[in-house]
């Protein structure tokens, strides 16, 4: 019945309690499950648009987005049109991108200062050891269209590109009917995307993959999207990298009951409001904080317009969890390592050295997850479903990569070509260690 409000009832636990690990691990589990036909699908419009090119590609925004046009270059939106986007905002508008930019910006700039730098060394004989590191050429970034389109993530995947020194970033947007989103294309201009095509789904991943006459191959792929441009950009990896496959959305929040409850539901809501599928959890040591959390979320929740969402995602993967204590509570939150992580506690200075795996940690009760995922400056691509444990979060380093640099000297080639030569004999290869011999100055 579309008439009555929605309900929000996240599973209560207790860790004390004795099916505690049978019944969070059931819960917490998350898969993206696809079929075979569903895959053969995806490598037919690949294998179709590597042959065919942009021919393909009109083909299927014509039949997917009820978009047609004459040539691919049509699909294109020039740069003046960015811009022209852009100020076409509202001030509040443009100013919040620029400022949200600039801060993006600052955070990833010293990203690169970090570890984003070559360096070297030299032996004692002179000899240079080194890495040098190099942006990649060109890199495509996919942002999703319809309800998933959102110009925050358009500036945390095109800027720290910038900042890496990417030459080039193609950006490409499924454009349904042809109903541009201003707001996406005014941050493609305030991020610096280089050019934009209205093209989406696996064939817009093929395009930037392979090449077409008019859409540049690209050397990476990054940017989040559906099961089609999921599934496409595993496929085409290998042929170009891609940034990682991220799962629905996911918040944790660790309280020590010291946090308002309505700025911990609501923070739950931010995630949940994101997808069904989304997963909201709490964990605190004080029963009473979590009834006190559920009340809130029964009063606020009806206030919301993406009520439905939130309450499905809730009701189906939210958990609000009593644990023994909020140590306790650090050791779950390592074993589950989501992707946000909030410390709504008074202390959180003292918890954060116990939180080894999340994709971004949020100290404090001010530290809404929310200001991250628009303007703190950190980027909201992050790791989801356990990742946390492995890999991080979408970052300067992404749009890098690495060359050894090596140079011998003389007097080095002495020292080292003895060692290779035993080494080279070892493995049986002649030209190895002949290539090593003949540099040293008493050959054997
Ligand atoms: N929380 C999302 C990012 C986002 N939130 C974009 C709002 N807009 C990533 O986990
Ligand atoms: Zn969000």
């Amino acid at each position: 019945n579309a008439t009555e409000p929605p309900t929000a009832r996240p599973l209560r636990l207790d860790t004390a309690q004795s099916d505690f690990e049978a019944t969070f691990a059931q819960r917490l589990h998350w898969s993206a499950d696809t079929d075979a036909a569903f895959e053969a699908r995806v490598a037919d419009i690949l294998a179709d648009v590597r042959a065919r090119g942009d021919a393909a590609v009109l083909d299927y925004t014509q039949r997917f987005d009820a978009l047609p046009a004459a040539s691919v270059a049509e699909l294109e939106i020039d740069p003046a049109t960015l811009r022209a986007a852009f100020e076409a905002l509202p001030a509040a508008q443009r100013d919040a991108l620029q400022q949200a930019a600039a801060r993006i910006r600052r955070y990833h700039e010293a990203q690169l200062e970090a570890c984003g730098r070559s360096w070297q060394y030299r032996d004692d004989d002179g000899t240079l050891l080194g890495q040098k590191v190099t942006p990649l050429d060109r890199v495509g970034i996919y942002v999703p269209g319809g309800k998933a389109a959102y110009p925050s993530s358009v500036l945390m995947n095109a800027i720290p590109a910038h900042v890496a020194g990417v030459g080039e970033i193609i950006m490409v947007v499924p454009t349904p009917r042809g109903e541009r989103n201003m707001l996406v294309l005014a941050a493609a201009h305030v991020a610096g995307v280089t050019r934009a095509f209205t093209i989406g789904g696996a064939q817009a991943v093929a395009a930037l993959a392979y090449g077409t006459a008019t859409v540049p191959p690209v050397d990476k792929i990054t940017g989040p999207g559906n099961a089609y441009v999921a599934a496409a950009k595993r496929r085409v990896f290998g042929t170009v990298g891609i940034d990682m496959i991220a799962g629905p959305s996911e918040i944790l929040v660790l309280a020590d009951g010291s946090t308002p409850p309505d700025w911990v539901a609501m923070d739950l809501f931010s995630q949940a409001e994101h997808d069904e599928l989304a997963q909201s959890i709490l964990l605190c040591p004080d029963a009473a904080y979590l009834d006190a959390v559920q009340a809130a979320i029964d009063r606020l929740l009806p206030t919301l317009p993406r009520a439905a969402i939130i309450a499905a995602s809730l009701n189906g993967r939210g958990m609000l969890v009593r644990t023994r204590s909020m140590e306790e509570a650090c050791a779950l939150s390592n074993r589950i390592a989501p992707e946000h992580l909030e410390v709504a506690s008074r202390e959180p200075q003292r918890w954060e050295p116990l939180l080894k795996h999340a994709g971004a940690i949020f100290l404090g009760a001010y530290t809404s997850e929310s200001l991250g995922d628009y303007c703190a400056g950190p980027n909201h691509v992050l790791p989801t479903s356990g990742t946390a444990r492995f890999s991080s979060p979408l970052g300067v380093y992404d749009f890098q990569k690495r060359s050894s640099l090596i140079e011998v000297s003389a007097d080095g080639a002495q020292r080292l070509g003895r060692i290779a030569s035993v080494l080279a004999h070892g493995e049986g290869l002649q030209a190895h260690a002949r290539a090593a011999e003949l540099r040293l100055e008493d050959q054997p």
